[in-house]
């Protein structure tokens, strides 16, 4: 069984997208371990994407993270990472396969309404920022 963290993005919860991805979540039979709403600090948002403040969006990326309130959860199946991965699409919407949740719902590169993990320890890094052991379900 793999886990991994999910977001749904400022952007996505202000349009009211949140029911539209857990229903695809659920539907997609992964299962909801964990799940929560804050709002991130600017510090938080960039320890967070830590791995890209050298790149040129960096300081535009993280102003939008703490822009509002996230949805994150913790994701469990066989699979997860990629499973999630693919339902979310490709980083640049315009990229992304058809029926993916960018695809239909992103509407620039960064305002793309959904993160995943993209490897296992990627997804321990990311699960045990945003979580505690109390947080997590068992089952
Ligand atoms: P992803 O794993 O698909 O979320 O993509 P990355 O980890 O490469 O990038 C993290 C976030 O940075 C993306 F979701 C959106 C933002 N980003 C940009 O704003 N511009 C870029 O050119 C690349 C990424």
């Amino acid at each position: 069984m793999e886990t991994t963290l999910a977001i749904v993005k400022p952007d996505g919860v202000s349009r009211g997208l949140v029911g539209e991805v857990l229903k695809r979540i659920e539907n997609a039979g992964l299962k909801i371990a964990a799940l929560k709403m804050i709002q991130m600090t600017t510090a938080q948002a960039q320890g967070f994407y830590a791995v890209h403040r050298e790149r040129p969006f960096f300081e535009s990326l993280t102003q939008f993270m703490t822009s509002g309130p996230v949805v994150v959860m913790m994701l469990k199946g066989d699979g997860a990472i990629a499973q999630w991965r693919d339902m979310m699409g490709a980083t640049n919407y315009k990229e992304a396969a058809e029926g993916t949740i960018r695809r239909e719902y992103a509407t620039d590169i960064e305002k793309n309404v959904v993160h995943g993990s993209d490897a296992p320890e990627t997804a321990a890094f990311e699960l045990g920022y945003f979580f505690n052991a109390f947080e997590i379900m068992a089952e």
